[in-house]
């Protein structure tokens, strides 16, 4: 495929404006957004984006995971789309930017190529995961991972959030059920743009992150069982202590962790006792770890070493320990032929770049089970991300999507 001159760039300006506009819907409390999945927050920047989408004589489909794809016709109605994708759906004290950038990144390209008047053999769909982030319906990646047939439907409509609410029963009450099937769309090749929310390209001064690779992923969520009693009058020998245990096994895990360095991670982001009360020693303590690293043997190892050592440490106090994998996905090789149009299009632009595997889980890995995919980084002040601080320079967001803009192009294939 011709490459597309080096001279073809986004509106940069164009984007930063809708980057702010997004980032008032769902306002969190120190600057970034809490505008969780399926909330009326939620609901309100899917309108937002249709809106801006359809202005752009885009068409809009819905699917029963009320994901949405917003079209632009290619010239050729019986060629495959080359999907862009990301989530705008945040963290309870997400970024302005998570998610968000690659989904209004997508959109800017569809609108630089109207204003441009540029046709491509391949339509073009824009597309807004539901539920990538996880924090609201575990697992993470929900709705791309029915689309890629990790999980089923009803799986997913069953997932409860920390009140009880199903994800179906949301989805249903904020009226975005679509009617397509979940999957039924075929893709040409799928491209996600996203801030790296680690710290190394802003540190190796690097303006695009050539994204090769994702790392695997295991959420644990740890369930253990003490006895309820007085903080006070409890003798310490007669305590069936799950705060305790849990406290331990944390400890365990950063240990598990940092033995299996360079390149993995293990900590835990969320945890429930019950009854939290400060004078009652808990019943019952859950809580999540979060494992990743590149190395598949690695990821193994990890989830191996800790729920033994963990069933061993409940032992030990009297506690009782249980444990589901309530997230999971294997280490993500992208399409080298997407990576290489990637690179290609950072160094045609000029732009600094550098190779790079995902620290984070994207829905970009669920589609790479399904088609080619690959990822586009731009770097993020001080590596922060799901911080409401998370902050990203105007030329960073306009250099990753100039890069996007190209790669979806040479993949799209031009028609003169
Ligand atoms: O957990 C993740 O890596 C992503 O932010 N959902
Ligand atoms: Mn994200
Ligand atoms: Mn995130």
């Amino acid at each position: 495929m011709a490459a597309p001159g080096e001279n073809l760039r986004v509106n940069g300006d164009r984007l930063w404006d809708m980057l702010m506009e997004m980032a008032k819907i769902g306002p969190g409390v120190a600057g970034g957004n809490n505008r969780q999945t399926l909330t009326d927050a939620d609901s309100e920047g899917r309108k937002l984006f249709q809106t801006w989408c359809e202005v752009e004589g885009m068409t809009i489909g819905v699917d029963k995971m009320g994901t949405m794809f917003a079209t632009r016709a290619g010239t050729d109605p019986e060629a495959l789309p080359v999907y862009i994708g990301s989530h705008l759906d945040t963290q309870p004290t997400g970024g302005k930017f998570d998610g968000v950038l690659g989904v209004l990144g997508g959109l800017e390209v569809v609108r630089s190529m109207n204003d441009l008047g540029i046709k491509t053999k391949h339509p073009i769909v824009v597309t807004n995961w539901t539920n990538e982030e996880g924090a609201r319906f575990a697992p993470a990646m929900l709705a791309s991972g029915v689309f890629a047939g990790v999980h089923s439907i009803d799986y997913a409509y069953a997932r409860k959030d920390p009140e009880g609410k199903t994800f179906g029963d949301e989805l249903q009450r904020i009226g975005w059920v679509g009617d397509e099937e979940v999957g039924a769309r075929k893709m040409h090749a799928y491209f996600e743009y996203h801030i790296e929310q680690g710290p190394i390209l802003e540190a190796e001064n690097k303006q695009i992150g050539v994204v090769t690779h994702c790392q695997g992923l295991w959420w644990l969520e740890f369930t253990l069982t003490g006895r309820e009693a007085h903080t006070g009058s409890t003798p310490m020998n007669m305590r069936v202590n799950a705060g305790l245990a849990m406290a331990r096994i944390l400890e365990m895990v950063q240990e598990v962790a940092m033995s299996e360095q360079p390149g993995a991670v293990g900590g835990v982001g969320q945890m429930f006792f019950t009854p939290n009360s400060r004078n009652v020693l808990p019943g019952k303590v859950v809580f999540t770890v979060d494992i990743r690293t590149p190395s598949q043997e690695k990821l193994d190892r990890m989830r191996a070493a800790i729920e033994k050592r963990a069933a061993e440490i409940c032992e030990g106090l009297g506690v009782g320990c249980s444990v589901e994998a309530v997230g999971h996905f294997d280490p993500v090789t992208f399409d080298p032929t997407l990576v290489g149009r990637v690179r290609g299009a950072a160094e045609r632009l000029g732009y600094s770049h550098m190779d790079v595997i995902s620290g984070a889980g994207h829905d970009a890995c669920w589609a790479a089970k399904v088609a080619p995919a690959t990822m586009i980084m731009c770097p993020c002040v001080g590596g922060l991300s799901h911080n409401e601080a998370e902050d990203i320079s105007r030329e960073w967001a306009s250099a990753g999507c100039d890069v996007l803009f190209h790669a979806v192009l040479e993949t799209a294939e031009i028609v003169e």
